[in-house]
């Protein structure tokens, strides 16, 4: 079954991006056993942690696309040894992309998905503690109710208001956009368009690729040509006449993307994947205005020495009060491939069946 099937790369890149994790090629990572946290959990297409219930250690969040499921894992004993699986949310059609961030701004960390074929980017407050907000652990909240074929997301705070933002592709439209939490506490939000013109756009990442003090975004798309980073210039939008100012980089087909300091020298470089394989890009000049790609090789070694995890939280010095959500309907948007389950990031690059 194809959809079962992860290449490497493709592992990797999860691994790596979507976690954050620090990690070392200098050699064989010594890696002593595996542990099984849920098997099977099918199509798991994103993973990441966070301290969900806030006892101090890490738990993960995941998606499975094939049976719709957003669920987390409770890190039981805290050292990775134990797990215990609590659902958020069992019928997202295709979940995809998942984040965690404190998006309510009240000092626990929620959590965003986009679903597929859902055509959503949906929020859930977390109410672990108290249980009173909705009756269970997460109070679902939508940000957007028509985001067709949603693919990744991210959470981040774009524009540096001190409240957390959401960052998403929507493949089939192309689009690169974000949504700015309007009164910083999750009950309002007002979509942006990044760019509208990302073929088949999917991996999203965000850094201060030109050191100027504010964070860029980079992102990638199934087709060649759908690899760019752009400019953060909200503030003034005198560069190139708008909020975010493109810079296209490669013709290469691009799936995956992460941002890091690859080589150590203090600025941001960009890492690539898809089925064909991976790449990083040197951030040359620092500046972003010079890129130099590397291949990594699929096995063995490489000249690669580190991924560290360059993000960090803003906080939030409000605590505002939160608003119910309102229930979701199911979307009369549905895509016409709502039958295909197969994985976009597994399946063969064919932009004519998603439109
Ligand atoms: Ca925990
Ligand atoms: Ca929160
Ligand atoms: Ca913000
Ligand atoms: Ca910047």
């Amino acid at each position: 079954m194809q959809r079962r099937t992860l290449i490497p790369a493709q592992l990797v890149s999860i691994l790596l991006i979507f976690m954050g994790a620090a990690a070392s090629f200098a050699a064989e990572i010594p890696w002593s056993h595996q542990n099984v946290i849920e098997d099977p959990f099918t199509d798991p297409l994103r993973l990441t942690s966070a301290d969900l219930d806030g006892d101090g250690d890490l738990d993960l969040i995941g998606t499975s696309a094939t049976d719709d499921d957003v669920a987390w894992w409770e890190n039981t004993v805290g050292d990775g040894s134990a797990w215990t699986r609590h659902d958020v949310d069992l019928d997202f059609d295709f979940a995809y992309g998942i984040a965690a961030g404190d998006l309510d701004g009240d000092g626990d960390a929620d959590l965003v998905a986009a679903g597929f074929f859902e055509s959503s980017v949906l929020w859930w407050q977390n109410d672990i503690d108290s249980g009173l907000v909705c009756g269970t652990d997460f109070c679902e909240g939508t940000i957007d109710s028509t985001a067709q074929a949603a693919a990744a997301v991210d959470i981040v705070d774009l524009d540096g208001d001190g409240d957390l933002d959401v960052l998403a592709t929507h493949r089939q439209p192309d689009d690169v956009v974000w949504y700015e939490n309007g009164a910083g506490d999750g009950s309002t939000w007002t979509e942006h368009q990044i760019d509208t013109d990302l073929e088949a756009a999917q991996g999203v990442a965000y850094g201060d690729l030109d050191g100027d003090g504010d964070l860029d975004v980079l992102a990638g798309g199934g087709e060649a040509g759908s690899f760019a980073w752009y400019e953060n210039d909200l503030e003034a939008s005198t560069v190139c006449g708008s909020p975010w100012c493109a810079h296209p980089l490669s013709s290469a087909l691009t799936e995956a993307v992460g941002i890091g300091d690859l080589d150590g020298d203090g600025d941001l470089d960009l890492a690539q994947s898809s089925s064909t394989g991976m790449s990083w890009w040197a951030n040359t000049a620092g500046d972003g205005s010079v890129w130099t790609e590397t291949a990594i090789p699929a096995t063995g070694t490489t000249g690669v020495p580190s991924f560290s995890d360059h993000r960090s939280r803003s906080p939030v010095s409000d605590a505002p009060t939160m608003s119910t959500s309102p229930s979701r309907s199911k979307s009369a948007t549905a895509t016409p491939v709502a039958d295909d389950k197969t994985p976009p990031m597994l399946r063969p690059v064919a932009k004519a069946a998603l439109r």
